[in-house]
């Protein structure tokens, strides 16, 4: 269906002056629309959910829903807001059975999927911190869970070796050093699974998906002005937070990067996010949160390069995909950056225990 008619389904003032596809983000596609009412242009964000990934689309909206309401409530300045559709509701089902739903464009604002700013690195720390303490007395048990073990580490690494043994692709051959790395060290990716059912750690309302580049910035003052891409937010735990986006913004590379000479683990922006995400939510954690946020930074990092490597030898059914060994370049970067942390393991840690 054309996107101007999926457009004109949404309450929005004017008339659809032009639209424009993004590329960012690895699941749903995302398109920007402008409507011209009397003089004004006003943008909007018009996304569709990906039903592989989102089996359920509207238990995603009632959650995104919810929590745009909950944090507006709280937060007064967030300007994230989902627009009705005429029909009644906030998304609307194509001719095809596709999920689509209209968000506001943040005026002024920009994301960045990779970056050396270190101002940029510390905003991005406060506005996930920010994120989890406004959703603090958020009752956990009214979210949906929009995709059942989501960070489930020890269910990801079964997959990968279902995945090796039916090799239905024949893909095994090429990622043999990549499949032993994973298999070996999934250890240091499941303690944290492991604690979570020995009921060590408290299951909190997290976003599960800290990347850099889900946090819009003004522009021109680059003060984080929302915490976006809410399809993810569940019960989870902190410290899957914190590595998540310590993964993402302390690379020195983007997470798809082919040349692996690249890829290191930058110190200052670890720091710089570290101090800005445990400032914001460091009363709130228990002992044991707080020692284990490094076991994040493994746990998420091995993860999503399990992850990426199950979805090559899978065929790429659930990572959007440019070139054809783009999940295999993406897991390769990531268990590059898995050894570089590593390596780093008792700075990390020591700067963590010390803020
Ligand atoms: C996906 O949609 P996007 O690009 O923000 C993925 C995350 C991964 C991330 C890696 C629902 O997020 O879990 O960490 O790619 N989201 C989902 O870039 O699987
Ligand atoms: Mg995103």
């Amino acid at each position: 269906m054309e996107i101007s008619k999926i457009s004109n389904e949404f309450i929005v003032d004017g008339s659809l002056i032009s639209y424009k596809r993004l590329n960012g983000g690895n699941i749903n596609l995302t398109y920007v629309v402008e409507y011209l009412c009397g003089n004004a242009a006003k943008a909007y964000v018009l996304q569709r959910i990906n039903k592989q990934v989102f089996k359920n689309p509207d238990l995603v909206m009632q959650n995104v829903v919810a929590i745009t309401e909950y944090i507006g409530s709280v937060n007064p300045d967030y300007p994230l807001k989902c627009i009705r559709t005429k029909r009644g509701g906030y998304y609307f089902v194509d001719d095809q059975g596709e999920f689509w739903r209209m968000y506001n464009f943040v005026k002024n604002s920009t994301s960045f999927d990779t970056t050396d700013n270190l101002s940029v690195a510390l905003n991005t720390g406060l506005a996930f911190g920010k994120f989890q303490n406004y959703l603090n007395e958020f009752e956990a048990t009214k979210l949906n869970v929009t995709i059942k073990d989501f960070h489930n580490t020890k269910l990801r690494v079964k997959s990968l070796i279902d995945a090796v043994k039916f090799d239905e692709f024949s893909r095994r051959r090429y990622a043999e050093s990549e499949i032993e790395y994973l298999i070996n060290n999934q250890n240091r990716a499941v303690t944290l699974c492991d604690l979570l059912t020995a009921n060590k750690l408290p299951l909190k309302v997290t976003h599960n998906d800290t990347k850099c580049n889900n946090v819009l910035f003004d522009k021109d003052t680059l003060k984080p002005l929302a915490v976006v891409d809410l399809d993810t937010v569940m019960p989870g735990l902190c410290a899957h937070d914190y590595g998540d986006g310590i993964r993402s913004m302390a690379s020195t590379a983007k997470e798809d990067e082919e040349n692996l000479s690249l890829v290191d683990f930058d110190f200052d922006k670890f720091k710089a996010f570290t101090k800005g995400f445990v400032s914001q939510i460091k009363h709130n954690l228990t002992e044991t949160e707080l020692s284990t946020l490094y076991l994040g930074i493994e746990a998420m990092t091995l993860e999503l390069a399990t992850r990426f490597l199950c979805d090559y030898l899978q065929g790429d059914i659930y990572f959007k995909t440019e070139k054809p060994l783009h999940n295999l370049i993406r897991a390769k970067n990531q268990i590059e950056l898995s050894k570089k942390i590593a390596f780093h393991r008792s700075e990390i840690m020591q700067f963590i225990s010390n803020i």
